[in-house]
């Protein structure tokens, strides 16, 4: 845990969230600022800083929070479709230094994105 980061935070639960699933590895709840009408974070429990932080023996989780996006959106109705995002670094759009992805969903997406 990284204790100056808000998402380890977030996972050790002094900073409130409104989850919407839960394992061992891996917490995915509902983004504050929603871009979407559905808008999760799915993050790994482990603090990796980005996916271009990420390691090889980091891939057995990664593979576990994609499976997790793809469990929320069907546990959320996006049965249309759905966006995965992962923005990684100052060009990617990263503001939280915590690896995640975003599930966008409830409305026709866009693309390409701004
Ligand atoms: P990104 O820009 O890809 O790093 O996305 C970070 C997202 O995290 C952004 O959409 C807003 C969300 N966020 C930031 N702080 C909090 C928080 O304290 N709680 C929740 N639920 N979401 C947060």
């Amino acid at each position: 845990m990284a204790t100056d980061c808000i998402f380890c935070r977030i996972v050790a639960g002094t900073i409130p969230s409104t989850k919407v699933f839960e394992d061992d590895r891996a917490l995915a709840f509902r983004d504050l600022h929603p871009a979407a009408p559905v808008h999760v974070l799915v993050i790994p429990k482990e603090h990796i800083a980005s996916t271009a932080h990420a390691v090889v023996t980091h891939e057995t989780l990664l593979g576990h929070l994609m499976l997790t996006a793809a469990k929320v959106a069907d546990q959320e109705g996006l049965a249309k479709g759905f966006r995965i995002v992962a923005n990684t670094g100052a060009d990617g759009g990263q503001t939280v230094d915590h690896l995640h992805l975003h599930v966008l969903g409830g409305r026709s997406m866009t693309w390409p994105p701004g």
